[in-house]
């Protein structure tokens, strides 16, 4: 299973950082949302579930998490601790964010508007999706 993790240009100088991401430049979609999540619980997982359709990439721009993503065939770690990394989900990945350290600030850009019918929640669901899209 492949993981793609983008490694985006800062533009530092003497000021600091900067970094600028364009759709179809540095984001392989169409950007129509935009979200992020902070003060989560170290403990907590959050995500648990796959989309059918939906494209996101995923930056924590302080502090870090891990993501564990799993294809109904395999599953990888991925590990976000910097502000210039972006993990490309598409779809149909299950997906879970945890170890969010406390100051952590996930950042999410989405290819689709929120819609809760394109989530897949149960995993035996996921699975069978899987099964059918390979048909
Ligand atoms: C995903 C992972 C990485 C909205 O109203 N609009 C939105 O755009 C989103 C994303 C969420 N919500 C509401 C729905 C829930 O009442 O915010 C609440 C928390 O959302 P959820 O439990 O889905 O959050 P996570 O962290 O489990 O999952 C989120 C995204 O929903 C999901 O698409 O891939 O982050």
């Amino acid at each position: 299973m492949q993981v793609v993790k983008y490694m985006f240009q800062p533009h530092g100088d003497d000021r600091g950082q900067l970094v600028a991401l364009e759709e179809f430049k540095d984001i392989p979609f169409r950007v129509k949302r935009f979200y992020y999540m902070y003060d989560t619980i170290p403990e907590v997982v959050r995500g648990k579930h796959a989309h059918r359709n939906l494209e996101q990439i995923l930056i924590c721009i302080h502090g870090s998490c891990k993501v564990r993503l799993d294809n109904g065939k395999e599953k990888k770690e991925v590990s976000l601790e910097k502000p210039y990394e972006g993990l490309y989900i598409p779809g149909s990945m299950w997906r879970e964010m945890y170890d969010f350290s406390e100051d952590a600030v996930l950042v999410v850009l989405a290819s689709e508007l929120y819609d809760e019918a394109d989530y897949i929640r149960d995993y035996q669901e996921f699975l069978r999706f899987v099964e059918e899209s390979e048909k």
